[in-house]
Formats: structure tokens, sequence, C-alpha cells
């Protein structure tokens, strides 16, 4: 979005002509007049033209936008179809009389969307002639979480102070929240939940008569850009705030009291999103300590919003948090499935699940979610976290968008072949109602957004994938490049390269084989390899002197590989199959176990760690050669997380294979040093 002037001539002209003028054939207000906005900034700044609006059909080149809602027009001579809400169609009619480009949007979001989608066409230098682009979102619900507190504090965050609040309150300047606005909707984001999913005593008022215009503000400016506002809520809202003695969601009471929370809120704010709810989770209050199950829970909820059309959104990061590490048989990766499984069915229509995409917790790498495809009857949507918690907390460069494909592109085998978890999110492979993504948001404050001015590709690349489910890594790497960098050979290819490697570097350096953790408590960052191992969180590598790895078979293990679906559950189960990135996440092994690439696991991990750092030393080295090719500015924060991140990736290294050769007394064949 910073509409670079387009240096081809060819194509400035051929855009320049198009947009010079622009019939308008919808109403100039909300999402329509924040569209047209948009598109006079960008036309301003890379074409420098000064576009007319008009209404009449003038002789020429012209852009044509149209907004046909539900009407359905006739695409070929008796053919009528119907643009879905959401949807455009983009393009280019060339006659001896007329040369016009033509937007139609499916309602004023799909108008929105469809000037972005030229926007970047132009950015790219993707020639207007013979355009014929028609596209429809692979995901209904397209959602952005953010865990921002009142106190301008970010769980999780790693890009500066919220932008949201201040001092408790919502900020008064919304200039910033509005550029945030754009960005997201810029990329197809449509629902946006504006506080953290921990709710604490501040943001519990959020839903009162204190807090709820200032909301309304914040629902008024995403409104414009087709994005609709949640809150997460706290369940024991009832007691905290209520004056009621329980939070029971079977007592009357307090289903009145949430009846009547939610009639005030759509006062303010008609069109209201609805809840998002972490319950029974990390302390978190909940159904369970009345006795009662996630779907009472929910149900509640959801009967509260159902007569203005809101929904809830119920977290399924559901586990035993006060684990005793000597206790074998409880494994956090089986809780969700446990849980949730047993309730398919059980949800009012207006409920949505949201699973983490994998079992744990973010990590680097992690099997994918078993409840994908074992609730058949359940809406539910897939959460990822865009902010690097686990990944390198935006210092280290990790472009995450290939691992959260790999999990789209898991076929569940839910119901067969085809299954793909994407196909399960996208509510097409049961018929869900709803259906969609979410994912924790990675900026702040920091004039740059996001800290890492490379860690903006992974909140691009979440809304375009979300978008389309089918782009690829690549495509969306390089097009996010090419609008950042500008269209240079050598800083598009240098910085795709980076992009798409930074993945596998940092799983590298980091924990081994998929047994994930290994970070400082609470912190997340620095390598600590047992700094979860004997605590209560139920994260455990079971390292000693003969093997690594956590048995989750069912054979001898915690069982938990029998939540999948043949085949992926008997693939998991054995020790041969089991894919080696897997390994540890599913079999504890002796250190000199051959893995399937003809590795020991002691040396895989000793090499795998020398191998990263030099990795990333090459990823420094790739990027001091763009020096002068790129701005100074972004060049030198750049430059500065990636010296970060080698020396950090040389501690990673050696306290990992340092533990590892202590505990083993197994050396390195290539004899390098390991203190
Ligand atoms: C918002 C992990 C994080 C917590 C986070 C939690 C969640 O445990 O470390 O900060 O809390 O996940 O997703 O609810």
């Amino acid at each position: 979005m910073q509409y670079s002037p387009v240096e081809n001539q060819i194509i400035r002209n051929q855009y320049g002509r198009l947009l010079s003028r622009i019939v308008v054939d919808a109403e100039l207000t909300g999402v329509v007049a924040a569209a047209v906005e948009e598109l006079l900034r960008g036309a301003r700044s890379m074409l420098d033209v000064e576009p007319a609006i008009m209404t009449e059909i003038p002789k020429g080149s012209y852009l044509h936008i149209r907004l046909i809602e539900d009407a359905g027009y006739r695409r070929n001579e008796g053919q009528r179809w119907k643009l879905e809400r959401d949807a455009f169609t983009l393009r280019q009619v060339q006659t001896l009389e007329e040369d016009r480009l033509q937007l139609i949007g499916g309602s004023a979001a799909g108008v929105l969307y469809g000037v972005f989608e030229l926007l970047r066409f132009i950015s790219l230098g993707i020639s207007p002639e013979g355009l014929v682009i028609e596209e429809c979102p692979s995901n209904r619900l397209r959602m952005m979480n953010q865990w921002d507190n009142a106190d301008a504090t970010i769980e999780r965050g790693y890009a500066g102070n919220s932008i949201f609040y201040e001092s408790g309150r919502i900020v008064k300047d919304v200039s910033r929240v509005r550029d945030y606005a754009r960005l997201l909707s810029s990329v197809g984001i449509n629902g946006i939940s504006i506080n953290n999913v921990n709710v604490h005593d501040i943001e519990t008022s959020f839903i009162t008569d204190e807090f709820l215009p200032d909301v309304a503000r914040l629902a008024d400016l995403f409104r414009a850009y087709g994005i609709t506002l949640f809150l997460s809520i706290n369940f024991a809202a009832p007691i905290t705030i209520g004056g009621l003695d329980t939070a029971d969601p079977l007592d009357d009471t307090v289903r009145a009291w949430w009846g009547n929370a939610v009639s005030r809120i759509y006062e303010y704010i008609p069109d209201f999103g609805g809840f998002l709810v972490k319950a029974d989770s990390e302390h978190r209050p909940g159904p369970y300590a009345y006795g009662r199950d996630h779907a009472d829970g929910a149900n509640m909820l959801a009967e509260a919003l159902e007569t203005y059309g809101g929904i809830v959104i119920w977290r399924c990061f559901v586990y035993d948090c006060m684990q005793d590490w000597r206790d074998r048989t409880t494994d956090r990766a089986r809780a969700a499935y446990e849980h949730f499984k047993p309730l398919d069915g059980r949800f009012c229509d207006n409920v949505i699940l949201q699973i983490k995409n994998g079992p744990m917790d973010f990590q680097v790498r992690e099997p994918v979610s078993p409840l994908f495809g074992a609730m058949k009857d359940t809406n539910q949507i897939i959460e990822y976290q865009i902010t690097q918690e686990y990944t390198g907390q935006q210092r280290h460069l990790c472009y995450l968008i290939p691992q959260w494909k790999r999990v789209l592109d898991f076929d569940t085998q839910a119901t067969g072949a085809g299954s793909d978890v994407k196909r399960v999110v996208s509510g097409s492979l049961f018929g869900m109602k709803y259906s969609g993504i979410a994912a924790v948001s990675n900026i702040g404050d920091d004039e740059n957004w996001t800290g890492h001015p490379l860690a903006q590709a992974n909140l691009y690349g979440y809304g375009r994938l979300t978008w389309n489910s089918d782009l690829t890594s690549e495509e969306i790497a390089e097009e996010w490049t090419r609008m950042t960098f500008g269209n240079d050979i050598t800083v598009v290819s240098t910085v795709l390269q980076m992009l798409i490697q930074s993945w596998p570097i940092y799983e590298n350096y980091t924990s081994p084989l998929g047994v994930g953790w290994m970070v400082t408590p609470h912190y997340h960052y620095g390598p600590d390899v047992d700094g979860y191992e004997y605590s209560r969180w139920g994260t455990y590598h079971f390292a000693d002197r003969n093997g690594v790895g956590v048995d989750r078979t069912k054979a001898t293990g915690t069982g938990y590989a029998a939540q999948y679906f043949p085949p992926h559950a008997e693939m998991y189960e054995s020790l041969e199959r089991c894919p080696d990135e897997l390994l540890l996440f599913f079999h504890h092994v002796p250190y000199v176990h051959r893995l399937q690439s003809g590795k020991t696991v002691i040396q895989h991990i000793y090499d795998t760690h020398f191998l990263g750092v030099e990795q990333a030393e090459q990823l420094q080295q790739n990027w001091a050669a763009l020096s002068g090719l790129v701005d100074t500015a972004r060049y030198e924060q750049v430059a500065g997380r990636l010296a970060e991140q080698v020396e950090h990736a040389q501690y990673w290294r050696d306290v990992i294979n340092t533990y590892f050769y202590r505990k083993s007394g197994i050396p390195d064949v290539n004899g390098r040093t390991i203190y």
C-alpha cells in the first residue's frame, strides 16, 4: 500500500488512460466510498492521474465500477449467474467504440476487494490488456484476532504497543486503526476481534454502556472497510460485572443477563459480529466450574446472539495446564479432541469452534490437529498465529505461509481421499453454514507495523491465503516483495528466496524433529531445553541418557496417534513410516535410531543445528548484497534483525547440541565444536 509510482511507461499509460475517468454505478457511501477513496489514492500515487468520478458513461477509455447485489446479470446469452457476496469480476472490454475496464462487485465489499485487486495489478505491472478476472473468496469468515489489552500491552506482541488502546481506554485518535483497517481489507479480511482472548478486568466491561460508545466508534470505522467487529468476552462476566453469584450457563438469571448484555451491544452496533471465547483454558473461567460442558456454555451465548444474527466463536484450546510431569498418561496433544469430539452435533447453528492448527501451541513444527474432519456436524474454523511467539518473535525471519499451507493441504481422509483441511474450514466438505480462518495478529504501534519489516509478509500472506487457499507460498511472497520493494529483479529474487527458505532454517537450529518447545518459559524466545520439562504445562520431550521423544502411539504410548483417520493413524503409529520431521512428536527413540534420511537422530540434531547457523549467516549475506538497492531505513532495520538472528542461532545451536552431547555422550562424527 505504498503505491509507489509505476516505472513501466506502457503499464502506466494503459492504466492512466483507464483510470482518468471512473464511472461509479453505486451509491458513493460506506464501503463503496472507501473503495473509491482508496482507488483515487492509488491512482494519484502510482499513475499520477487525478481521476474524474462520473455517473454518465463517457466516450473513450474509462473504468466502470458496478455493484450488482444478488440481482444476477447476463454473462453469456441466456445464462444468468449471481455474484456471491464479496466476489467480484474485473475485465477489460475493448471494442472499436470503447475501451473500458469493468469492475463488478457482488456486494459493496466485493467492490472494495476488486479495487484492491486492481491496485495490486497496477503495482505488480500486470497489463489490463485482455484482463478477465473472477474472484470469490475460498473462506467466508476471514478473521483477525487481536491479543491487545486495554493497558496498551499486547499478549505475545512483538511490534510495540497496541494501536487500539491507551491507559485503559480505546484510543481517541484512530488514524492508525483506520490504516490497519485498510491493510486488512486490502487482503480480504472481513472480521476482527479487538481484544485479547484472555479478558482481564477492564476488557470485561467492554460490553457495558461505559465502553460501548467507544467500541461502536471502532465498529463504524471497520464497517467502512467491510470488516465486522467482534469482542472477546469473559465467561464469568455475570459475576465480575453483573453482580450475580454464578455464571452457570444453564441458570436462568445468567441467561437473562447475557440476553440483556447482547441486546445492549446491538443498540450501539447493529451489525455486531459476536463473541470470541476462551473458556476453561489456562485458568480462564468456563462452564466446567458448574459441571456443564462446552456445548452448554457456547449455546447459552449463541441463543442470546441468535436474534441479531451474531455468532459465537468458541476456542478449542482447552487442556490441563496443571499437569504432573511424572504422569505419562495425560497428553496435552490429545486434549482438544477429547474435550470436543464427543460434543459433535450439540452446538447451535451459530456456534463455530476455533481450532489451533496443531494439537499443541503454534510450534515451529507440529502435526495437523486431528479435530479437523472429526466433527462432521459442527462449524469449525482454523486458528493460525501470525505473531511469531514460538517462531522467532519477529526478530528472526520466519515466513509462515508454507507452514500454513501444509496444514490446509493436509488430507484428513475424513470422508476418504480429498478431505483436505482447506475443505473442512471452507465448509465445503461437510456443507457447513459458517466456516473460515482466523489468526492472531502480528502488528503493533511500531512505525513499520511488525517490528521486522519482512514479517509484514506474514500478515499480507495470511490474508491472501485466506482469500484464496490455492495460491502458492511463492506467488504470495513474490506479490508482497514486488509491492514492497519494487520490481528490481535482484531484490525480488533475493527477498523471495530468503522468505521461502526461512521457516526450514528456523526449524533447523531450534527444537528438532517435531518435538517442540525447548524455549525459555513464559517468554518463549531463547533456547532452554529443559525449560518446560519438569513443569505443569504438559510440554515434554522426555530426553534421558538413552533417547528422546514422546511416545504417542496407541500400542505403547499415550494413544494420540489413533485420533487420526486411517491411513494417518497407522503412519504415525509406525516407527518406520512416521515422517522424520515429526518423529519425536510421535515416538521416543534411542539417539542411535536411524531416520528415513539414513542419519541417526543424534547426528541429525548436530547436523541441522550446524547447518541452521550457516543458513542464517547466508540470509545475512544475501541481504547485505542488496545494500544500495533497498532504501536505507528498511535496509538497516532488516540488517540489524539478521545480525541478531545469526548470533541467536549460534546460541540455539550450542545450547541444543551441548545438551544432547552431554545427555547421550555420543560425539559428532564430524568432530565440530560442541561444548
Ligand atoms: C492468549 C499460548 C500463549 C498464551 C495465549 C494462549 C492462547 O499459551 O502462550 O499467551 O493466550 O496460547 O492461545 O490462548
